[in-house]
């Protein structure tokens, strides 16, 4: 049916909720029976690059122009690296250090969260390794002591790795405890159920398979609603002086 216009997707000064409705497929360099969604690049003033690979059985990504990060949502993923070949399944996720030599194959038709970033070094520490793993494997902790509310890190929270990136699950009815306001920047990909996300003064409904940015400083706050529990996972610099790098 026409939607005569509208759309639950609003972009705001810091802020981006991008809906599958409003998603325009493109072509990155070098990949092949692949194509992508991007989500956040730094045209819209973020220091990263967010997007969603729809991938053909035996589709191929590009070189890694970065850091890269690898979230299979669907189907399943081979990478190759350091001699190795890494299965991924669902929820299976990888981390290749800015310069690692690797491809990224599809072993059936398949959609990938990719995050990219630019390394900032550090003298006091050597950068971390690659990283490859499975969501079921790592284990949950309470955000700030709420049960409802878990947190599960992929990348370990070391001054090697500059990024973090985590998947929160909230039981249904759970919410953040506070509107946060930080420096930091996300990259939100909503993995299952919804709710309410408060972005800076404006209140937007969210369901699975939308995509939010938040600039630094952006305010938030997420509360689950339904009978099922919300997921999401989420970007985050880490690890660094605000100066460093700049
Ligand atoms: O890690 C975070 O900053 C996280 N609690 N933010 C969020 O879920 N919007
Ligand atoms: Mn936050």
């Amino acid at each position: 049916m026409h939607n005569l216009g509208q759309t639950r997707s609003s972009h705001q000064r810091n802020h981006l909720l991008q809906t599958p409705d409003t998603f325009v497929r493109t072509a990155l360099p070098g990949s092949q029976a692949a194509t992508a969604i991007v989500h956040c690049t730094p045209q819209i003033g973020a220091a990263f690059t967010q997007y969603t690979v729809e991938f053909e059985p035996a589709g191929t990504l590009g070189p890694a122009v970065a850091q890269r990060f690898l979230y299979v949502l669907e189907g399943g993923l081979e990478v190759h690296a350091e001699g190795q070949v890494h299965r991924l399944a669902k929820e299976g996720f990888a981390y290749l250090p800015a310069g690692a030599d690797h491809t990224v194959v599809a072993s059936k038709r398949s959609r990938a969260a990719v995050i990219e970033k630019r390394y900032v070094p550090l003298a006091t520490a050597k950068p971390g390794e690659a990283i490859f793993g499975q969501v079921a494997d790592v284990a949950g902790q309470p955000l700030m002591g709420d049960e409802a509310l878990e947190v599960k890190v992929l990348i370990p929270d070391q001054p090697g790795y500059d990024f973090a990136v985590n998947v929160m699950t909230y039981q249904a009815g759970a919410a953040l405890s506070m509107v946060e306001i930080h420096v930091m920047e996300h990259g939100l990909l909503m993995l299952e159920g919804g709710g309410i996300y408060r972005l800076g003064d404006s209140w937007y409904p969210v369901e699975a398979g939308d995509f939010i940015w938040m600039a630094p400083y952006c305010p938030q706050w997420f509360g689950a609603i339904g009978k099922a529990p919300a997921k999401y996972l989420i970007y985050k610099e880490t690890n660094r002086h605000p100066l460093d790098g700049a």
